[in-house]
């Protein structure tokens, strides 16, 4: 079933230069890049996105994070696009994550791990309102 998922390419990996590496691994898992724009988040912000995570220990390491340069925002389009994009990301922590995933590759530590994708379906429609317009997505 076609479907939408938000990923966010994170600030390690766009002072690395890797935002291209990233896509090519989102484009040859099958997922088409259907909305994309790069953003310098405010604390605000970040602290609105993950406020799922604000009672965890790690929550202010990782707004800091997140403000601490560009990121790229998108929304991935495909079948089953949360699943794949999950597939595609590896585990959350480099350590584990399987080898061609893209934080095998380009993570950096359990925080700083180059992406951020949805986690269920009903999460990636109030992640994908939270930074873009309908009109922003071009399927
Ligand atoms: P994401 O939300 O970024 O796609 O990653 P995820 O589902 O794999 O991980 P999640 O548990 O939702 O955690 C969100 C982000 O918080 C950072 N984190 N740091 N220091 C730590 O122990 C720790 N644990 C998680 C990571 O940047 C993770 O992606
Ligand atoms: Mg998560």
């Amino acid at each position: 079933m076609a479907e939408r998922t938000l990923s966010i390419i994170k600030p390690d990996a766009t002072r690395r230069n890797l935002t291209g590496k990233i896509n090519a691994k989102f484009e040859d898992a099958g997922l088409r890049i259907v909305a994309q724009k790069r953003l310098q988040l405010t604390k605000a912000q970040a602290e609105a996105f993950y406020g799922v995570h604000k009672e965890r220990p790690f929550f202010n390491d990782l707004c800091a994070f997140m403000i601490s340069g560009p990121v790229v925002v998108q929304v991935l389009q495909g079948d089953n696009a949360v699943a794949k994009n999950r597939d595609v990301m590896g585990a959350t922590n480099p350590a584990n994550a399987a080898a061609g995933t893209i934080r095998k590759e380009f993570a950096e530590s359990i925080e700083a791990n180059s992406v951020h994708g949805s986690d269920s379906a009903e999460n990636a429609a109030v992640e994908i309102a939270f930074f873009f317009a309908g009109t922003e997505i071009v399927g």
